[in-house]
Formats: structure tokens, sequence, C-alpha cells
């Protein structure tokens, strides 16, 4: 059992190693503007647990909503009016500091007053009783509402953008851009004939050519059929669907603690570039080639593994050399959480990704693409509603808070702290915590089996902090961006009194 003596210590070394703790409240800090912003949202003190989750309540409305629905993933019912800043709150009043955030979509906590205060008034009215179908009838200030919110944030290099519902059908969308461009080249440019027009009716080549896109095994990027094709991460997300079988190649599985594996995690790199160039010999040896290749910046579902800046510009740079374009999946890893908008922007590429697809925090779906990606015909990329007008109106009040409260700051100094507190933890238990890898607090440490995984996450929620998993051994930190040392110390307090209590 962990007594009260090592947790006061572990407090103490907290203190020691997260510099910003003490100097988060006083007047006249430099996190008293953080602070400022921060003192609107009014969260509890800390996590506090009434019943067991789910408690009785939330196992009531389980079970009328299984007379309508089977969805036996649901965890707990949530009082979404209760629910404050980084705290949600349950239908049975658990208050539990929310470390998971809504599979890693929330930006700014619950009820955040700068998005309250943005839906109030007559355009959001007005937006949500009118929904457009954007692609034939956009509202008058549509255009501006781009500009100024999506594109005011768009990854350095790429000025087109295609906005959709979330993060599969904005994959789904840009895989048919990069085949679509494919297809052009492998006409040499030209217009479709009518052969092309009639085979497509048929289903026949030329109209419809052999192509593929390449992925990797471990991937995740969304559960529609097309999207199943190159996602990889379950097999319960797999099983009895058809799947277009194409090539997949592997994604790199680093050492940890990196400082010390440098030589055998380069190696590792080399050896899954040298892989994805034989894939794509292969393809088009075997008469289907590689149209396009897709990539999450970390492969979340799949359990956080991180690839590093000399592999995903290895992998820019074989694309560039085959006429292969290149899709960085942002779905999970953009909006902020990392220390920048887009992770990507950390691997310091020669030139843009050619697409990027987003949704989660960033409220709604999106392809941002290069020019010469643009579709040349009308209804190529298209739907009955393109998007969603009224979440950009809550995005905008998204993005001017991550701005006016030095979000992106928040995150890079509150990341820092994590990894100090979580090496700390990894000394003293290395069978509990493990391997743990982050940008800004987008982090994530493996258990040595599925069962210490699943008591620790168990545990940590009777503690009252929820958190999420992926992988088979791996707990991910997915907070939201107001995450700052206040609920650090709270996360790190309750890891080493759960964590100590496995391992005695
Ligand atoms: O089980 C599921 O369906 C889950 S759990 C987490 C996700 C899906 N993440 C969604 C996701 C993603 O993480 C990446 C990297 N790409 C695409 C998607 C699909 O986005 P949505 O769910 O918005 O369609």
């Amino acid at each position: 059992m962990l007594s009260k003596m090592r947790l006061g210590s572990y407090s103490h070394n907290l203190r020691k190693i997260l510099p910003g703790i003490e100097s988060c409240g006083p007047k006249g800090s430099r996190y008293q503007s953080a602070m400022a912003a921060a003192a609107a949202v009014k969260e509890p003190e800390g996590p506090q647990m009434v019943t067991e989750v789910p408690g009785p309540r939330s196992k009531q409305l389980m079970s009328e909503l299984d007379e309508m629905q089977s969805m036996k993933t649901i965890q707990f019912f949530v009082d979404y009016e209760k629910s404050q800043g980084n705290y949600i709150v349950d239908v049975d009043g658990n208050k539990m500091l929310d470390v998971f955030t809504q599979i890693s979509s929330v930006p700014l906590g619950y009820n955040h007053p700068a998005l309250l205060e943005a839906v109030k008034g007559s355009a959001m009215a007005t937006s949500l009783v009118n929904r457009p179908a954007l692609g034939v009838f956009p509202g008058a200030n549509w255009n501006n509402s781009l500009r100024d919110v999506l594109m005011s944030v768009a990854p350095p290099g790429l000025n087109n953008i295609i906005t959709m519902m979330c993060g599969t059908c904005s994959n789904e969308n840009a895989m048919k851009l990069m085949f679509m461009k494919y297809a052009e080249h492998l006409r040499g440019g030209k217009e479709f004939s009518q052969a092309d027009l009639d085979s497509a009716m048929q289903g026949q080549m030329p109209g419809i050519p052999k192509m593929s896109i390449l992925s990797f095994h471990g991937s995740f990027h969304g559960r529609s059929i097309g999207c199943l094709s190159v996602t990889h991460s379950k097999a319960i997300h797999l099983v009895d669907i058809p799947n277009m079988g194409w090539p997949v190649s592997d994604f790199p599985r680093y050492k940890y603690p990196l400082d010390q594996f440098v030589r055998e995690n380069a190696v590792e790199d080399s050896r899954c570039l040298a892989m994805v160039q034989d894939k794509i010999h292969q393809q088009l040896k075997d008469g289907c080639p590689i149209a396009g290749i897709i990539v999450e910046p970390v492969q979340a579902e799949g359990g956080d593994h991180h690839g590093s800046a000399a592999w995903f510009m290895g992998l820019q740079a074989i694309c560039k050399k085959h006429n292969i374009r290149l899709l960085i999946d942002e779905v999970q890893t953009g909006g902020g959480a990392t220390g920048k908008m887009w992770m990507h922007e950390h691997f310091n590429l020669p030139e843009a990704p050619d697409l990027v697809t987003f949704s989660k925090k960033m409220l709604s779906g999106g392809i941002y693409h290069k020019e010469d990606l643009r579709p040349q015909h009308g209804a190529r990329i298209f739907n009955t509603w393109v998007g969603e007008p009224s979440k950009l109106i809550i995005l905008d009040a998204v993005i001017k808070t991550i701005k006016r409260d030095n979000l992106l700051a928040q995150v890079t100094r509150v990341g820092a702290s994590m990894t100090k507190g979580m090496n700390e933890l990894q000394a003293k238990y290395p069978n509990i915590f493990a391997n743990f890898r982050s940008l800004g607090t987008f982090g994530a440490f493996d258990c040595s089996t599925p069962e210490i995984r699943d008591k620790l996450t168990g545990g940590m929620r009777k503690e009252g902090v929820h958190l999420g998993v992926c992988g088979e051994t791996t707990v991910r930190f997915r907070p939201s961006l107001t995450f700052d040392e206040k609920h650090l110390e709270i996360l790190m307090g309750k890891l080493q009194t759960v964590g100590g209590k496995i391992d005695s």
C-alpha cells in the first residue's frame, strides 16, 4: 500500500520537477494571463466521486437505451450542463478530471465561457435553423467564415480547403482526390474520353482504373468501407467487411527512451522506408500502382506509435520520387494538443504534405490540400451538406481563445512537465509505466500487460480520473488545451497512488 508519506513526498517532488506549479497562482507571475482566463471557467477543485462508474442512474439509462439501440461501448451518461472545464460530470454526480475529452475532440474543455458567448445572438440561431447544402447554396458570409476561421489555421503551404462532416468522410474524399490526380496522370493529363465514361458505367477499365492507396499496419483512418481498407488497428473493426486488399507497410516501432536507442531507431526508420519502396515497385509490377499514401503523424488508435521527423521526411521524398501523393491524417493530432496546430509542423518537412485531413478538435471535418489537387469538374467531391457552418462559429471562438490565452505555449509547457513527471513514475514503477512518448500534452505510456493496464485505468476511474486507452497495453493522455499544471498535478498524483497500489 502506498503510504501517506510517499504520496506527500511525491507531491513535494512534483513541485520540484514541475517548476511551473507554484508560480502558477500568484499575481504578477508569468502565468497570470492564462490564470485570468482560467478563472472565468468554474471548475471543481478536484475530482469528487459519489458512486461507482457507471452509477445507478447511468445503468438505468443504459438499459433504457438498449431497448432501442445496441451500443455496448457506453461507459457512462454525462450531465453536460454540470460538466465544466477539464471536469466531466456524470448523471450520478461524479466529477472526473477528463483526460480523454470525448476521444480527443474537446478543444477547450466543457462549457468554456468564450464558446457560450459565441453562440449567443442571431448568427448561431440563423445558422442552426437554416442548414445549407453548401456545395450549391452557401450563405452570404460563407467565404468570410472559411477565410477567417479554417484558412487562418491552415497548415503552412496548403491554400485549398474542402469542408466535410467527420474524419472518416474527410479521409474518404481525400483518397478520392489522390486517385483522381493519379488517373489524370495515367491519361497523360487529358480530359476523360467517351470510352472512359462508358467503361466507368460498366465498372470496367479504363474508366475504373486499377490503383491503390498504401497504408500502414496499426493505422486507423475510419470505419467506412473505403477507410476500412486503409485501417489495420483492430480485427473487430475489420471482420466481415469486404476489403480492397491494398498494400500495407510497416510503420516504425521505436525503442524507448529515444535518446538511448538513436541508432536502433534510425535503423527501424530505414527498414520501414525500404519496405515502402518495395511495395511501390511491387504494385507497379502487379498493375495496381499506388496513387497515394495515407498516414497518421502518431498511430493513435493503434497504440500511440510515434514516427520520427526523419521517417516522415523519407516518406515525403519517396512520394515525390514516384509521383505519389502524401495524405497526413491529422484527425486526432490536429488542433493544438502537440503544441502546434498541426503535428506534422514538428517534422520540418521541406514542403507541405499534399493533403491534411482534420476533424475532432476542429469541431467538424475537412481536407486542406495543394492547388494541383483541385477537382477539375463539378460534383466530384460533393454531398448534401459538405460541412456545417454553425461549427465554424464555435471554432472561430476556439481559435481566438487559443491565441488570446497562448494555449499552444501552455500545452508545450505543461507537456514538458508531464514528461518529467512520467519519467519519475517510470523509474519507480517500470512494470506499470513504460515507454512514455509525447508531443505537447498528447502523450501515452505502455503497461507491461493488458490486465495491468485495465487495473490502472479502472483504479484511476475510482479516483476520479477519466483516461483513454489504445492498442493492447497503452494508456493515452488526451486532455483539452486548457489542461494546466494544477490538473497535471492531480493526474500524476493519482497515477502514483493507483500505480503504486498495483505494484505492491
Ligand atoms: O472506434 C472508433 O471508431 C474511433 S475511436 C477514435 C477514433 C475513432 N478516431 C477517429 C479517427 C482518427 O483517430 C484518425 C487518425 N483518423 C480518422 C478518424 C475517423 O474520424 P471520425 O470518427 O470523425 O469519423
